[in-house]
């Protein structure tokens, strides 16, 4: 679907209610609060599903946006979410009738009749903002913080290579409502919590570090994991990329059954060529995959494979 023809779509039909990824960032909460507010100022009904598993931060934009559960004939969609298996267990009953999926995700699984994809947009938040403007709304201050939230996540505060002309000509919209944004960008960008710091300094004394410094390694036993909360763990994938000379980094955690690997890349470098393998896909600069293997035998695996390839690269 184009652009247009997702806002004529949504102009059509009604009673929406908004799905999200698991483990929501804020470009799938961001995303999900600026649509069923559009949606809500043309006179539609709308709401974003509840995600239990909202960090607090984020949380402060959803307002009165959310609703636990979907009626048989409300109209579902999703933004932010590449495949069914990324949306959450309250969720996954919805799968099926998802109608439309909102994304910038180009690795995605389709699962919905309609979808509107565009893998050049810097976040899920970019795509709303232009189809609301196609649509007609006008841009109010909830709107703007949650659009904010949306693409100044997804661009690591305009910090990451993804960020081009149209993420900051969003974020100038936002601005231009004069909602105050400061207090969102210090809360997620320049506020660490005491867990955080330790768990990076835990981090930096047990990663490998090797391939001339290109390739670091972290594989978090889940007892380390433990000492501190969820929403610590935000952004923990990108800390190892961030030492100097590291090129591409993995950061490995444990699951129930398994290991799951986060891999981040600088430009040049290719993220999902590690994931890959291991049944995940993600962007160039940011991949993941889920394994059943187990924790040291993931972290040997991708050792091994992130050896290989920088060998060739
Ligand atoms: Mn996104």
């Amino acid at each position: 679907m184009t652009r247009n023809e997702c806002a004529a779509w949504l102009l059509q039909h009604d009673h929406y209610v908004i799905l999200t990824h698991r483990r929501p960032d804020g470009d799938a909460i961001g995303s999900a609060v600026a649509l069923c507010l559009g949606l809500r100022q043309l006179g539609k009904t709308a709401h974003v599903l509840e995600n239990r598993e909202t960090s607090a931060v984020v949380a402060r934009i959803l307002g009165d946006t959310t609703k636990a559960e979907a009626a048989a004939d409300d109209t579902i969609i999703s933004v932010d979410t590449a495949s069914a298996a990324m949306l959450p267990g309250e969720a996954l009953p919805l799968a099926a009738r998802c109608a439309l999926r909102i994304d910038h995700h180009g690795t995605g699984i389709s699962y919905t009749l309609r979808e509107l994809v565009d893998s050049g947009a810097a976040s899920c938040g970019d795509i709303v903002y232009d189809v609301l403007m196609t649509m007609g709304v006008t841009m109010d201050r909830d709107m703007a913080k949650a659009l904010y939230v949306a693409v100044s996540t997804d661009t690591g505060c305009f910090r990451f290579a993804n960020t081009n002309a149209h993420a900051y000509q969003v974020a100038a919209a936002c601005a231009a409502t004069g909602a105050d944004l400061y207090p969102l960008t210090q809360a997620l960008f320049d506020t660490n919590s005491l867990g955080k710091l330790k768990l990076q300094s835990w981090m930096v004394e047990n990663a490998h570090i090797f391939a001339h410094g290109r390739a670091a390694v972290c594989a978090i036993p889940k007892a380390v994991e433990d000492t501190v909360t969820r929403d610590d763990l935000e952004g923990i994938p990108g800390f190892l990329r961030s030492i100097e000379g590291v090129k591409i980094s993995a950061t490995i955690r444990e699951l129930e059954d398994g290991a799951k690997m986060s891999v981040r890349a600088v430009p040049g470098y290719d993220a999902t060529v590690i994931c890959g393998p291991f049944g995940g896909g993600g962007h160039k600069g940011a991949a993941g995959a889920s394994t059943k293997l187990g924790l040291r035998e993931l972290e040997k695996a991708v050792i091994e494979a992130l050896e290989r390839y920088l060998t060739e690269n």
